[in-house]
């Protein structure tokens, strides 16, 4: 049984759509990152740079016990666990990598501002909300680009669309109108028509 600590936030969430697509046992450790349970020294142990989400796998590579934290990096493993959501070779899976490392590095971090400066920020900060909504749509364009002529982020569902989704369904957070990237707004009514993504949203 693989342990999740996770807490209801899109980086969780792409985690728990995976685990619920691949239909693997796991059992769920919330982590308060509100009260700072992200500074635990035990989650610490697990996840060093104190953030959610993390995995504990006893049966891992060889047999061994596997201890990660990265959502990108879980992504990874768990797909080469169990020979889903990822292609094992070719052009096909550097395709999916190099979506998943554009959402990591791109459709997350500046989103996360975005987020931050129109919804949390304890003061009105009108060049921090100017730049991140436009950067939050600038790549809104980008994924309604490439969603255009496929049904998923690279033709089939992969683990670029776990963990783009999430992201995408805090559009209100970002000011950003999903009625203005139409490929977008199709692409998030068929994930959301998956009974496992509506799972994994659901965790913790
Ligand atoms: N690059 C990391 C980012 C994880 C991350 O930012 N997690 C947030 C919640 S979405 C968190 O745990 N924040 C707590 C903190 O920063 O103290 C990943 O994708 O796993």
């Amino acid at each position: 049984m693989i342990d999740l600590y996770t807490w209801g936030t899109p980086n969780g969430q792409k985690v728990s759509i995976m685990l619920e697509a691949c239909r693997l046992h796991y059992s769920v450790h919330p982590i308060d990152i509100l009260s700072n349970a992200q500074f635990d020294s035990d989650f610490l142990k697990i996840s060093p740079n104190n953030k959610i989400p993390a995995i504990i796998d006893p049966d891992g590579p060889n047999g061994e016990p596997i201890s990660l934290f990265e959502s990108g990096a879980i992504l990874v493993y768990l797909a080469d666990k169990t020979g889903e959501f990822l292609p094992t070779e070719g052009p096909e899976r550097y395709e999916v990598l190099q979506w998943l490392m554009w959402q990591m590095g791109g459709f997350g971090p500046f989103l996360g501002q975005a987020h931050h400066f129109n919804k949390f920020a304890p003061e009105q900060v009108p060049y921090a909300i100017k730049r991140y909504t436009d950067e939050a749509n600038r790549l809104w364009q980008v994924l309604n680009t490439q969603l255009s002529h496929k049904r998923f982020v690279c033709d089939d569902l992969t683990i670029a669309d776990f963990a783009i989704y999430p992201w995408a369904m805090r559009y209100e957070w970002q000011g950003v109108d999903r009625k203005n990237y139409p490929a977008v707004d199709a692409w998030m009514n068929d994930m959301a028509d998956l009974a496992f993504v509506e799972r994994g949203m659901l965790v913790p």
